[in-house]
């Protein structure tokens, strides 16, 4: 990776841009490098298209970082990219965004972990490295010499989100991380908290019905459970994989003004599991599923949903139908 070079930035009007929807990750590194330039003296804008989620943006208040939403991108000569290399997640943003690099009116540079591939934005210097676990963690390979004890804060809580709070890393990374956190103004228990998802209440009171509601199927080669709730379906059901099953189903119909709805199924299968039965959620349930009864399926091996104007019995016994015929 090349070394962040200040001459890019002098002068110029520059913006930092978080993906859609942005995260802790994304923000926290907009936030390291309008720091960096600040202490340089150039002035920068931290932005998002159009949404920030809950948690980062209680973390954007609590530390006084002010961030435009929709911002109009004519005023900047450089625009930053964070945590991002996809049109899809510029939101809102994608149109006059891509007018804007084809006049070639505008410098972009990306700062990120993900993989690059042929659809990826087209950028004129990229700092990426898809070995790293953060962006954060590449803001600190590039600058961290720079960090105050501020940016190693967020440097440390970028790197702790991103990992799904150390579920992999490197000895290189978590050297790094030690570097932020003992530097940083916060002691681990606060970035370990600030780090937390905290669902809301709906969505976690969710959870527990459908943790009483679960039933257990235990076949010759599988458990899976079962639940039904509303809302929240996917969600509900990686918690119930959570317990202790191979597969989950959780099925629900979004009841609308009284008037019966559409039928929901989600369904989650333990990426273990999957490997070891070469089991394929979309392949070996939902094609048939939609096929026996219709409606729509989506998703991908260890993730998949189905919605349709199908009872949810039907739905239901359909799906374990089709299971047994595999597993039982
Ligand atoms: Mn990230």
């Amino acid at each position: 990776m090349k070394p962040l070079n200040i001459i890019d930035f002098k002068g110029k009007s520059i913006l930092l841009l978080c993906h859609e929807n942005a995260d802790l990750d994304a923000f926290c590194s907009a936030a390291i490098l309008s720091r960096f330039l600040k202490q340089k003296k150039i002035k920068s804008s931290v932005a998002v298209p159009s949404h920030i989620n809950e948690q980062t943006l209680s973390f954007a208040i609590s530390e006084k970082i002010s961030f435009n939403v929709n911002p109009a991108l004519e005023q900047f000569d450089v625009i930053c990219l964070f945590d991002f290399n996809d049109y899809e997640q510029l939101g809102k943003l994608r149109k006059e965004f891509t007018k804007k690099v084809k006049k070639n009116c505008v410098k972009v540079f990306a700062f990120d972990h993900h993989e690059i591939e042929k659809r990826s934005i087209d950028t004129s210097k990229k700092f990426v490295n898809a070995g790293a676990f953060s962006t954060t963690e590449i803001l600190f390979d590039l600058i961290g010499k720079k960090f105050d004890s501020k940016m190693s804060f967020y440097a440390s809580l970028g790197m702790i989100e991103d990992t799904g709070r150390f579920l992999v890393g490197s000895k290189k990374f978590f050297e790094s991380f030690s570097k932020c956190l003992s530097k940083s103004s916060a002691n681990y228990t606060k970035v370990f908290e600030l780090a937390k998802h905290k669902a809301p209440d709906g969505e976690r009171i969710a959870f527990l019905k459908a943790a009483k509601r679960s039933n257990i199927i235990k076949m010759k080669k599988a458990i899976v459970v079962t639940s039904t709730i509303s809302f929240y379906h996917g969600a509900v059901s990686t918690k119930l994989l959570d317990f202790g099953a191979d597969i989950s189903l959780v099925v629900g119909t979004e009841k609308k003004g009284g008037s019966s709805g559409v039928t929901h199924l989600a369904a989650r299968a333990e990426t273990g599991f999957k490997e070891e039965k070469d089991f394929n959620l979309m392949r070996h349930l939902f094609v048939p599923l939609q096929k026996a009864i219709g409606g729509d399926a989506g998703g991908h091996s260890g993730a998949a949903h189905w919605k349709g104007n199908v009872n949810e019995k039907k739905v239901l016994s359909e799906a374990i139908k089709i299971l047994k015929a595999r597993f039982d």
